[in-house]
């Protein structure tokens, strides 16, 4: 009998095996049987290139790319041959120089920079990443790993780390679960969720972005890699988290905290930021599979300005086309869109299309025989045409994946934009086939001249659809900005387009669904979001429609949407007193606009999320990693929104610090639950001490009349609080070139004083002249009031003892003592 004398490697890697207990290395995708799992060997060899450095076990490699003192990119090369460097995620690493050093001992070879070290172990290539405190964050499990795929080519590739006993973990995009992920196995690869349920995974969008916090330290790890990705925290085996992908290169980057936020705004970094929406787009939008014909649009339209409910938004479903072909208008339900669209535009309506990248195969259909002619369309892998039925029919899909493709997409809006549209709703792009769900694996893609089959492109066809859709319509827009949203999408998709998450369902559960995963997706990277409002299949009753309403006003996109075979869905079709209630909140919005603008900001400028749920308030605290109900819209107004029917009050939690109840203006300390009543008429709004709250009139519309004056709230408070407030056109790319107004406004009280300053920056100035101050909360009766070292004479308390005057608002310094 041959004696078989193991090697250590082949020892370690048995005992992995066997404790790890993975059942994806032996089970990795259908019908493909396992050959040998490969493990990294012993790093023998470092070599540096300016910020990047290379590993090696004399036959695999691994690259450590230090992109700057908090981030750092990982990548394995089996056979020590790297891919190209190429990500539609990430357009481009930043090129600033880092200060960074190696460090080579008998234990492992270390680089560093001011915030993070790498650790490579010497004995077995374990790689780790610490602090400047030296304490560890993220540590190697198992070496990293790959299979070979037999049947493609490439690699399966793995990464396990290690999972604490109390680590927590967020992010990933829109899953349909707790918004904690600790014990959960998931799954990216973009999928059409018709009347998804809790738990069903995947959905119609791929953010392989995770954070983590443990023991009060927040990391990031965003898997770089397109393909079908999975991801398991903790859940086959509780002391290890991995995720690993049916291909592709095995590349991450760590993402350094300590917290939340600091990962958050990192991840920004890398994939970028949303740019600014015209402002309209924050209001509120109507929407319905479908309206039509056109007296049916202008019905829905009256509706609004009669029952004086704002409104700013009304889509077309795919009804407007002729035969669902894109791009095509159907006569006989839409004679002269243009004149609709501007009948609409003059009633302060912005009309949004949908569009859908199945391309009717016809050819006395102009698209098609252009990108058939220019072979604009996915083929096979022995090229014949990707064909697919979807609503028009029989139809070919464009490869979005190549460049000129996309530029050809983008100018097909000409027409659309010609007639006043202005948003397109980007729909079915995960891609969505009729019977097969989707392509097959062997379409194959340009990529940007990177090449793939679709395998490799699935998970990025949406983004690349609403990206072409979005640069075709800023060209055609020039200075405009455009108003896009899209179904599908990858890390990155937030520099093209909004979202919304889909078919959803009129129920109950639905609605706490829809404030998880809006919340998820704005700690995601993806801070435009919102839910089809009252529930896209089924029939709400006024109760569930309202409170949906009251969730909405909350959510950056505020949307509501039904499909086709419901009941009349808008915002008076229940009668009172849901109609009194949906019209006070949607008036809500349009008075915090400037507000959730300037969050939007602040999200577009620094990276910050726009809802933020309360575990990135205080993640220091365990409780909060369980918490999902509640959540603040920039950071001074906390909402939770009310997902029971019946309610009458609820248990919400206030992050320390002073709060104000927003319906009595009464303080609470937070750092507790607080019960909190909630009749139908509201939901719990909590505006944090010390901030400066803008407020515009109410209006049916952005932009129906000039503002004449703004108010300001303030809220007392007897420590330092920061605010922003940030204005500008609401409409142009000006604030690209410094026309903006970003104001910042300080507040500091004392048992007998309350100071607010002001400070400024950027271009923009606008119209109005003066703020209408409201100051909250005083706890002492006001007797001077100065603006800049002048006293004003001429202010009045009003019957709830809050403090009014007005100003102009050029001011730097107001103070109100006793
Ligand atoms: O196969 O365009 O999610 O919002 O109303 C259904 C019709 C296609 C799915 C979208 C939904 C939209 C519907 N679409």
């Amino acid at each position: 009998m041959e004696e078989h004398i193991l090697n250590p490697k082949e020892v370690f890697n048995e005992l992995v095996e066997e404790e790890e207990g993975f059942r994806h290395l032996n089970n990795p995708a259908d019908g493909i049987k396992p050959i040998t799992k490969k493990y990294l060997g012993i790093p023998t060899h470092v070599s540096q290139a300016g910020n990047k450095f290379y590993f090696t076990d004399g036959d695999a490699k691994v690259e450590l790319v230090v992109v700057n003192e908090e981030i750092m990119r990982v990548r394995v090369a089996p056979h020590g041959v790297f891919l190209e460097d190429f990500s539609y995620a990430v357009p481009e690493l930043s090129n600033k120089p880092v200060a960074v050093s190696l460090y080579n001992d008998e234990k492992e070879f270390k680089v560093s920079t001011a915030k993070v070290n790498c650790h490579i172990r010497k004995s077995d290539f374990f790689i780790s990443f610490s602090d400047s405190n030296h304490v560890v964050t993220s540590a190697d499990a198992a070496p990293m790993h790959w299979e070979e795929n037999t049947k493609f080519g490439g690699y399966y590739v793995f990464c396990t780390k290690t999972c604490n006993p109390d680590e927590n973990f967020f992010g990933m995009g829109d899953k349909p679960t707790e918004l904690n992920l600790r014990g959960k196995r998931l799954t990216n690869w973009n999928t059409d969720a018709y009347s998804f349920g809790w738990n069903q995974d995947p959905l119609y969008r791929s953010i392989p972005f995770y954070i983590s916090v443990n023991e009060g330290i927040a990391h990031g790890i965003f898997f770089d890699n397109t393909f079908k990705a999975h991801f398991d925290f903790g859940a086959e085996d509780k002391t290890k988290t991995s995720f690993w992908a049916d291909g592709g290169e095995l590349q991450y980057y760590y993402i350094h905290g300590p917290h939340m936020m600091d990962v958050v705004k990192s991840y920004h970094l890398l994939t970028g930021t949303h740019p600014m929406p015209p402002l309209w787009a924050l209001g509120y939008h109507q929407c319905r599979w479908s309206y039509y014909p056109e007296s049916k649009v202008r019905v829905v339209a009256k509706g609004f300005r009669q029952n004086q409910i704002p409104c700013d938004g009304i889509y077309l479903d795919i009804d407007y086309m002729d035969g669902y072909r894109c791009f095509t208008w159907n006569r006989k339900y839409f004679p002269d869109p243009k004149k609709m669209i501007k009948d609409l535009a003059a009633d302060g309506f912005k009309t949004v299309v949908i569009i859908d990248p199945g391309i009717r195969v016809d050819d006395n259909y102009p698209v098609f025989k252009e990108g058939k002619e220019k072979k604009y369309f996915c083929r096979r892998s022995d090229d014949y045409f990707m064909e697919g039925h979807v609503w028009p029919g029989r139809c070919q899909f464009p490869d979005f994946t190549n460049p000129e493709v996309r530029e050809w997409w983008g100018g097909l809006f000409d027409e659309l934009i010609e007639m006043g549209v202005a948003g397109v709703w980007n729909d079915m792009n995960e891609p969505a086939v009729f019977g097969a769900g989707t392509f097959p694996d062997d379409v194959r893609h340009q990529y940007d001249g990177y090449r793939g089959s679709h395998r490799k492109a699935h998970n990025v066809y949406g983004m690349q659809m609403v990206r072409a859709t979005y640069e075709g319509m800023r060209k055609i827009f020039k200075n405009k900005r455009p108003f896009t949203i899209t179904r599908a999408g990858y890390s990155g998709l937030q520099r093209y387009a909004s979202v919304w998450t889909g078919d959803n369902v009129a129920t109950w559960e639905h609605l706490k669904l829809g404030n998880i995963q809006c919340q998820r997706l704005s700690m995601s990277g993806i801070p435009f979001c919102g839910t089809d409002i009252g529930g896209f299949s089924g029939e709400p009753d006024g109760e569930l429609f309202t409170r949906w309403i009251q969730m909405g006003t909350f959510s950056p996109f505020m949307r509501a949407h039904s499909a086709g075979d419901t009941k009349e869905r808008e915002p008076w079709s229940f009668g009172e007193p849901f109609t009194a209630i949906n019209r006070k909140f949607i008036e809500l919005r349009y008075r915090l606009l400037p507000y959730m603008y300037s969050a939007f900001w602040e999200h577009h400028r620094y990276g910050f999320p726009i809802l933020r749920p309360v575990v990135m308030q205080e993640q220091e605290v365990l409780k909060n990693h369980f918490r999902q109900d509640e959540f603040t819209y920039g950071d001074k107004i906390l909402v939770c929104p009310v997902m029971e029917p019946g309610q009458k009050s609820r248990k919400v939690y206030l992050p320390k610090g002073d709060w104000y109840n927003y319906w009595t203006n009464e303080v609470t300390v937070g750092g507790d639950e607080v019960e909190t009543p909630t009749p139908l008429e509201t939901i719990p709004i909590f505006i944090k001490a010390g901030s400066v709250i803008p407020e515009y009139p109410v209006m049916q519309y952005v932009g129906e009349k000039p503002i004449e004056e703004v108010k300001m709230n303030v809220y007392y408070s007897d420590y330092e609080v920061n605010s922003f407030f940030f204005e500008d056109h609401g409409e142009s790319f000006a604030y690209e070139q410094d026309i903006y107004s970003e104001k910042k406004f300080i507040v500091n009280g004392t048992e007998s004083s309350l100071e607010i300053q002001q400070s400024m920056e950027g271009l923009y100035t606008p119209r109005y002249d003066a703020y209408c101050f409201n100051i909250i909360g005083l706890p002492f009766i006001p007797a001077h009031i100065s603006v800049d070292g002048k006293e004003i004479t001429d202010y009045a308390i009003n019957s709830e003892k809050v403090l009014e005057f007005k100003h102009t608002k050029t001011f730097k310094h107001i103070e109100i003592k006793k």
